[in-house]
């Protein structure tokens, strides 16, 4: 029986909890991808800041890296959806590691169900402002600008982008169903959706959409409160024996052996 994994927000880099351990978690997950596993869908924010020059990439992660090579060299199609934390990369992630990189998102049949795929983060999200953001983000001009600086202004920019973002988001987000603009977007979507799966929330959720299928929302992979360990969901969609097809999600602690 084959699986299908999906993951967000692992937001490597981050300093919120144990980032070492965070790292080792995710890396023993990807050692752990039996052979049965037909592919895995990172759905973005795997770092939390990545920003690739022509020939230099950023320190760190080698681990990391070395294991995504894994995963692809066996054979296993590994996709990475940019996020908004990771969109700035430029082909060192398909040539050097193998990695399927998607832009936005993807509709794609698995095993005969159709799903929506993506980070989340533009569907249906504050058109304009997203609009706006996306195109100062993915304008090659300022790309370029962007990479004029000393990496050093660059990634201390980054730094407190991103821990304002952490700040302004209240420590538990209350997923509003019907409300959130990623609900009504996949409603009205206008094509089938048996399963539409995201991360960007940082929040647990399955819902069920008006027509029928499910909206998913992975949890992330940082460090949650007091509420126990770390933990951070992993999606699988696999057959069953009776020949169905079903997604279950785990927030199950991986251990690194
Ligand atoms: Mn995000």
């Amino acid at each position: 029986m084959k699986k299908y994994y999906f993951v967000a927000d692992i937001h490597l880099g981050l300093k919120v909890g144990d980032p070492a351990e965070r790292e080792r978690r995710f890396i023993s997950f990807l050692e752990q991808l039996e052979d049965d596993t037909a592919a895995l869908f990172l759905l973005g924010d795997v770092f939390d800041f990545w920003f690739e020059y022509k020939s230099v990439i950023p320190r760190g992660y080698t681990r990391t890296l070395g294991a995504l090579a894994r995963v692809a060299d066996r054979g296993i199609p590994v996709h990475f959806f940019v996020g908004n934390h990771d969109l700035w990369t430029f082909g060192y992630l398909e040539q050097e590691l193998g990695l399927q990189v998607h832009r936005g998102e993807l509709y794609i049949s698995l095993e005969g169900k159709n799903f929506l795929l993506g980070h989340g983060h533009r569907m249906g999200r504050h058109p304009f402002r997203s609009r706006v953001l996306h195109h100062m983000f993915h304008n090659r001009f300022l790309q370029m600008m962007l990479g004029c600086l000393h990496p050093r202004w660059t990634f201390a920019m980054a730094e407190k982008w991103s821990s304002h973002n952490r700040c302004a988001r209240p420590p538990h987000y209350r997923f509003r169903n019907e409300e959130e603009p990623v609900y009504k977007y996949v409603a009205a979507y206008g094509r089938p959706v048996d399963y539409c799966i995201v991360g960007h929330m940082h929040a647990s959720v399955r819902s069920q959409l008006p027509a029928g299928g499910e909206l998913i929302v992975l949890e992330d992979w940082l460090s949650v409160g007091s509420a126990g360990p770390v933990r951070g969901d992993i999606g699988i969609f696999r057959g069953t024996e009776e020949g169905k097809v079903e997604v279950v999600k785990t927030s199950v602690v991986v251990h690194p052996h």
